[in-house]
């Protein structure tokens, strides 16, 4: 197998409402599509760099650049096609984790699609249906909170994760527990804390969360483990974790309980594995976090999603609860149980729209090998 074409598309989609972290309030997504070709068959990739460097440093100008000028040169010299290949080869390059994670998802796609299975079952995936809760944005108002969460409770989804940051915190996780004594909640500060917070979070203590996901900035895994010390509250990490070496040293610090496996973060599949087996071995559970992707990224995170040690529920939610017309048809939707299916025709087992794509699009580049 030889790749004979990679495409890069920019895309801009508007949510279905605003999503708002400890980070900023967003109206919509850039976000960028990989597309690789070869024998007739294509693999699609999705790169969730964000068009400000806030969740991390990077953006859709900086991975677009590394993917042109680097990775996609790369791979047509050394005529690289396996993604296991691409993986070792673009080590060479440090940082740029969802420029690459873009591209070799695009080859995982492809090489499912050769093999003629679905992509899980490349990955060594065990089951075929993905338990998944739903990530709250910071709303205007707790009373509007409650509302969204009524609705998603409603639809059938699992768990609640609330989004928090100072002034946005105790207060809204204690209403909200008020009115929904029994539901599996969580919540998430995007690293808007610090140490001399530790009181207020130990607050949180008092509400059974399943977990508070990454209360200090990313880098500061012994922060973490202080808190982690005088907190009943399992911590899970999320943007601290972003390969198999930061996972282990989480393990032996004790930074965390739980830990968050993005594939963007952590620079592809081969990585996110990695820290699965690491996980795995060590007994500390994982489950699939989220950048409100399209369907194309949402279909990776499910096959990504059916291995083993995944033990909590993902941050993967119908494609209607974020955007009105999704890239792909039929969009992903929740059954009753609050599960999603992992979508089981070839490789990522879903049909990107090709003019959804093409109307979404602000800039794309073709490249061919020399
Ligand atoms: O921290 O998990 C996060 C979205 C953008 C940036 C960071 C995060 C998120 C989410 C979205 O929580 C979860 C989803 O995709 O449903
Ligand atoms: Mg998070």
């Amino acid at each position: 197998m030889k790749i004979e074409r990679v495409e890069l598309a920019l895309l801009y989609l508007p949510y279905v409402r605003f999503f708002e972290t400890s980070l900023g309030r967003e109206e919509g997504r850039e976000f960028i599509i990989v597309k690789v070709q070869s024998e007739g068959l294509c693999g699609y990739g999705e790169a969730v760099a964000s068009a400000t460097p806030s969740y991390s440093y990077e953006t859709t100008s900086t991975a677009w650049l590394i993917l042109r000028d680097f990775l996609i040169p790369m791979l047509f010299s050394k005529d690289i096609a396996r993604p296991e290949e691409f993986y070792w080869e673009a080590r060479r390059y440090r940082g740029h984790p969802m420029a690459k994670a873009g591209l070799e998802l695009a080859l995982w796609d492809l090489q499912a699609k050769k093999a003629g299975v679905p992509l899980a079952k490349l990955y060594g995936g065990t089951r075929s249906d993905i338990e998944v809760g739903v990530s709250l944005g910071i709303e205007n108002s707790i009373p509007e909170l409650l509302e969204r969460i009524m609705q998603f409770i409603g639809e059938g989804y699992r768990r609640i994760k609330l989004k928090i940051k100072p002034g946005w915190d105790i207060e809204v996780v204690k209403e909200v527990r008020k009115h929904f004594p029994d539901i599996l909640l969580q919540a998430d500060a995007n690293g808007a804390y610090s140490l001399k917070d530790k009181a207020g979070l130990k607050m949180l203590d008092a509400f059974s969360l399943l977990l508070l996901e990454q209360p200090f900035p990313p880098y500061d895994l012994w922060d973490h483990s202080r808190l982690q010390k005088e907190m009943k509250t399992p911590l899970c990490l999320d943007e601290s974790i972003i390969s198999e070496d930061t996972a282990r040293q989480a393990l032996e610090m004790k930074s965390c309980r739980i830990i968050n496996i993005k594939v963007g973060r952590v620079g592809g599949p081969v990585e996110a594995r990695k820290i699965h087996d690491v996980c795995r071995r060590e007994g500390m559970p994982v489950w699939c976090g989220g950048m409100l992707e399209s369907g194309i990224g949402r279909a990776h995170n499910l096959h990504l999603a059916s291995l083993p040690n995944f033990k909590l529920p993902s941050d993967l939610s119908a494609s209607k609860r974020y955007y009105k017309e999704d890239l792909i048809d039929p969009p992903i939707e929740l059954q009753r149980d609050g599960t999603i299916k992992v979508p089981m025709g070839l490789g990522i087992g879903v049909n990107p729209v090709e003019e959804r794509i093409k109307q979404a699009t602000l800039r794309e580049e073709a490249f061919t090998p020399q």
